[in-house]
Formats: C-alpha cells, structure tokens, sequence
C-alpha cells in the first residue's frame, strides 16, 4: 500500500489502552471512520482526507519523527522515551489529549520501610523504560544500574533480577498485587496529539490545521459549560473571580430589576456544585449550567 500524499496519515494505537478514546476522539471531532475489520492495518475517515495506521504504540514516534505519518496518538512516556535516544527531535506535541493518563514510578519491595533516593544508589533498576529511568537518576546525582525489561518488570525484584522497579503506574493494583510500593515519581503521562516536523506542503498544513482545530474544540468542550445566572451589579466582581476558568462573561441588564444583570459565560473548568454554592452566597440566582456540544476557538 503506498500512502496516498493528498490524504493525511494519522499513526493509532492498533489495539491497547489508548485504541479506543483516540478513535472515539476522532468520531467526537465528526469523523466517519471505516476500516478493514479486527486484523485491519489501516482505516480511514469517510469525510476527511485523513488515512489511518494502525501500529504498536512503540512504533508512533518513529512513523510522525519520519514523516511516514504527519500525525500520530501516543502516550508521553512512549514519545519522551524515544525522543531521548535520538539525536534531534523531529516532532513536535500539538496537544494533550486528557486521556490514557498514568505516572511512571520507582517502587520497592513492601518491605523497604522509610525511603530515602540515596538508597537507589549501586541498586538495580528494572524498567520498559531505561532513558526516562537513567534521566531521572543523572539528573539527581543517583548511580544506579538500568535493567531494561520489555516486559513483567514488576517480578523483577522476587526474581531476584533487581531490587527496585521503573514501572507505569495508574491505579496502582498491579504493584500492589506485587507486594511492591511506588517510592519516586519519575514522569507524568497522558495521551498527546504529536505532529511531524518534516516539512509538509501547503495543503497538508491547512488540513493539520483544520483537524486540530476540531480537536482542541473536542478538548475544550469536554470540560466546558455555559453558565447563565442573575445576579446584583455589586457582586459582579465577586461572582466572575468564582466562574471557573471564564474569560470576558457577557454582562445584560435585566428589564424591570434595576441593578441587577444577567451573566452568560463559559467556563473551560469542572463546574462543581461547591461552586453554584458560593455564587448564590455572592448573591447569584437563577443560575443554570449547561452542557456544550461542540466549540470552536
Ligand atoms: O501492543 P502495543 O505495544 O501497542 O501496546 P502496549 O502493551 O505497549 O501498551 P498498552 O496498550 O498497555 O498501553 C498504551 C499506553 O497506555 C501506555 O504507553 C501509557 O501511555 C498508557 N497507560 C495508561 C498505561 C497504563 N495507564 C497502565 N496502567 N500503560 C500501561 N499500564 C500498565 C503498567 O505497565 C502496569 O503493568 O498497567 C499496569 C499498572 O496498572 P495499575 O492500574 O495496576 O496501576
Ligand atoms: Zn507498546
């Protein structure tokens, strides 16, 4: 199959924990995708020029730093990780992604007791990810020796191969059914949009661009609502600094309520019920919150 060079190509997780929210991101973003079935290697958008590949997420930064792929899906520990055995970096990060979050963390046996980073030094380290693991100890003086592993990392230590472990963690079961307890935070991760530094022509540039555009609309409205609500002109300073993450509210007066105006703004934050609460104390009422359903900034 040779790329078609007027669509664009998007590199996806084929199968894994990220498939399934960055195709959802994409049919959220309007796309209809089609692809060949389960063992399928390639897909794409029915109403886009957008060609999917569907590859090991190991293989996404390779696919986006080569130009193979103007776009790729892929977890920040999968992305810094290969970025740091390169000599350059020929991607760039256009977006976080809000899903397929998770940290990468240094545990020990249960039974290690206080922990102090000076215990990792002259131990052994077992880790999927070796650079990210030797960047975290060069840069705080620590020599430790680097296992890597490509998988299990977690029975390292009651193999006997290491005495400490470099491993992804989210909700932390895994290393608990390990007898293993998390000591250091190493990196934060979440799924990110990464586009190729290569140079790409004109037309592909202005589809990039209309497809990010898309997607940072997705990302935005997930977290946004529109909050309508009447309130006292005093208390109009008081009630924007409470509305989450509002910029420039609209501001009407009400006919017949001398003194007092409507307020409409989004909020690109949670809107939790602590925070209808203080906007009523402030003097706010009929306050209304709605959901967004799409949004283009
Ligand atoms: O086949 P392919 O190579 O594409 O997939 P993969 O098996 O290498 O990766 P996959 O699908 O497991 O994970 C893809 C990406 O999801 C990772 O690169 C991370 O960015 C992200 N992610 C989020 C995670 C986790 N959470 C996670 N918990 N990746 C792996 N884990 C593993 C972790 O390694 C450990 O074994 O889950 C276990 C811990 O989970 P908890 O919940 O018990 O703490
Ligand atoms: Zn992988």
């Amino acid at each position: 199959m040779s790329p078609d060079r007027n669509r664009l190509h998007l590199a996806l997780q084929k199968s894994g924990r990220l498939s399934e929210q960055s195709r959802q991101l994409l049919k959220d973003a309007g796309l209809k995708l089609v692809d060949g079935g389960k063992n399928a290697l390639s897909g794409r958008a029915e109403n886009f020029p957008l060609d999917l590949m569907l590859v090991r997420d190991d293989d996404i930064p390779t696919f986006v730093a080569d130009g193979v792929c103007e776009l790729g899906i892929v977890g920040q520990n999968v992305l810094e990780e290969y970025a740091l055995g390169q000599p350059e970096r020929r991607f760039e990060q256009v977006a976080r992604l809000g899903f397929g979050r998770c940290s990468l963390k240094i545990a020990a046996p249960d039974s290690i007791g206080r922990f102090d980073l000076a215990m990792l030094e002259g131990q052994r380290i077992a880790t999927s990810y070796p650079q990210l693991t030797a960047r975290f100890l060069a840069e705080r003086g620590i020599a430790a020796e680097v296992v890597t592993m490509r998988g299990a990392v977690e029975l390292a230590p009651r193999l006997g191969i290491a005495g400490f472990v470099c491993d992804l963690v989210s909700t932390g079961a895994t290393l608990d059914a390990n007898g293993l307890t998390a000591v250091a935070d190493v990196f934060e991760s979440e799924a990110v949009l990464v586009q190729t530094r290569r140079p790409i022509d004109r037309a592909h540039a202005e589809k990039v661009e209309a497809l990010l555009a898309r997607i940072n609309g997705v990302i935005a409205t997930a977290e946004s609502k529109y909050i309508v609500l009447n309130a006292p002109e005093a208390a109009l300073p008081a009630i924007i600094r409470i509305l989450p993450g509002a910029e420039a509210p609209t501001v009407v007066p009400l006919i017949g309520r001398q003194g007092h105006v409507a307020v409409q703004a989004v909020c690109q934050e949670s809107v939790f019920w602590e925070t209808l609460e203080r906007l009523k104390a402030e003097g706010a009422s009929a306050i209304l919150v709605m959901p967004i359903e799409k949004m283009m900034l």
